[in-house]
């Protein structure tokens, strides 16, 4: 189960002010995780507010036809669905543009929450560090899911996913911190963990900088610590590397051609908890997730690319090949 803000996404193809042809998508961390999901054959509910306008139905008719549980979303009649323009500006760089103050995700409450809850008890809850950013309310909505979370045994996933244009690094590690303890998989990306820590903890990763791996495990051990039991670092192009009271297990990233690096992120936490739902060790766990996150990069738009479990064997094919 996850909830979160899913935006309208408009895609344009090269610097915004030149005006031109938009793609016209839907976009939101939290549903890309859940679509990553259901292609790859698990069950999962989406918990989200959109608008009670057409970017809200065109939002919810996606996530349906993408088989994910939208019984528990919520339309708002006063707000309407968040905006997202990404802008493709340099091969490598993508800006991206919200215009989501005062919409319907921002203010998600705790009701959505409860109503998700209430169909039947999820075994994982997926939470993002981007939902509590959106105001005080989908802040209440996070913490009162962490605790419902707790209550039913649910296994709790937080992917930091720290967006500086929604709220400061401060009030950040502030909610991070007090989530850290209820968190069983932490899922971060290299220069997030330090918001997870008290500042006291943070100088143990500039003593072992030499070393960005050993940086890592300083910064993860107190975490684990604090009884988070796996901390999974996304490190781009580098793969990724997760840390657990038996020690540190590394992935390389499969090699791909990356088109859209949007989304690698979340597709990556989709293989993760798909392995993890089949019950697979942690080797397999890091396997699917840069397997699903190479699909990302290698494929335009935020979750489109997204493989089903069949397609799992087709990265790594060699060039030219056509699947007759
Ligand atoms: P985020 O999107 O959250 O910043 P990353 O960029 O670290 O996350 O990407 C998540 C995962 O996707 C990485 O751990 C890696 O496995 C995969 N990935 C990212 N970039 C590439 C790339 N250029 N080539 C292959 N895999 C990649
Ligand atoms: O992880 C991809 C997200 O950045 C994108 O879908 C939009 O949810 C989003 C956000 O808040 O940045």
């Amino acid at each position: 189960m996850t909830f979160g803000e899913t935006m309208v996404a408009l895609r344009g193809s090269g610097p915004l002010r030149l005006g031109g042809t938009m793609q016209v998508s839907v976009a939101g961390a939290e549903s890309n995780v859940a679509i990553g999901l259901s292609r790859l054959g698990h069950r999962v509910r989406w918990a989200g507010a959109v608008g009670a306008d057409e970017a809200g139905a065109l939002v919810l008719r996606t996530l349906r036809a993408e088989g994910v549980d939208v019984a528990g979303a919520a339309a708002d009649p006063d707000a309407p669905t968040g905006l997202i323009l990404f802008e493709p500006r340099l091969p490598e760089v993508t800006r991206v543009h919200y215009y989501r103050a005062g919409s319907a995700g921002s203010r998600l409450r705790a009701d959505a929450v409860e109503r998700a809850f209430s169909a039947a008890p999820p075994r994982v809850l997926h939470l993002t560090g981007i939902t509590p950013a959106l105001g005080p309310d989908p802040l209440s909505a996070s913490r009162h899911a962490l605790q419902l979370a707790r209550q039913q045994g649910a296994l709790v996933c937080l992917d930091v996913n720290f967006r500086s244009r929604l709220w400061t690094a401060e009030r950040a590690a502030a909610v991070l911190r007090e989530w850290v303890p209820s968190v069983d998989v932490l899922i971060a990306s290299e220069d997030e963990l330090s918001l997870c820590l008290p500042p006291a903890e943070q100088d143990a990763e500039r003593a072992a900088q030499a070393d960005p791996v050993a940086a890592l495990a300083a910064q993860a051990a107190p975490l684990l610590a604090r009884g988070v039991g796996e901390v999974v670092v996304k490190r781009g192009p580098a793969g990724a590397t997760a840390f657990t009271g038996d020690g540190s297990l590394h992935r390389p990233a499969r090699p791909v051609r990356a088109v859209d690096a949007v989304g690698a992120g979340d597709a990556f936490v989709a293989g993760y908890l798909s392995a993890l739902l089949d019950g697979a060790d942690l080797e397999e766990r890091l396997e699917r997730a840069v397997t699903t996150g190479a699909f990302a990069v290698a494929s335009p738009g935020d979750w489109e690319g997204a493989p089903t479990r069949a397609e799992l064997g087709l990265l790594g094919a060699p060039p030219g090949t056509v699947v007759r």
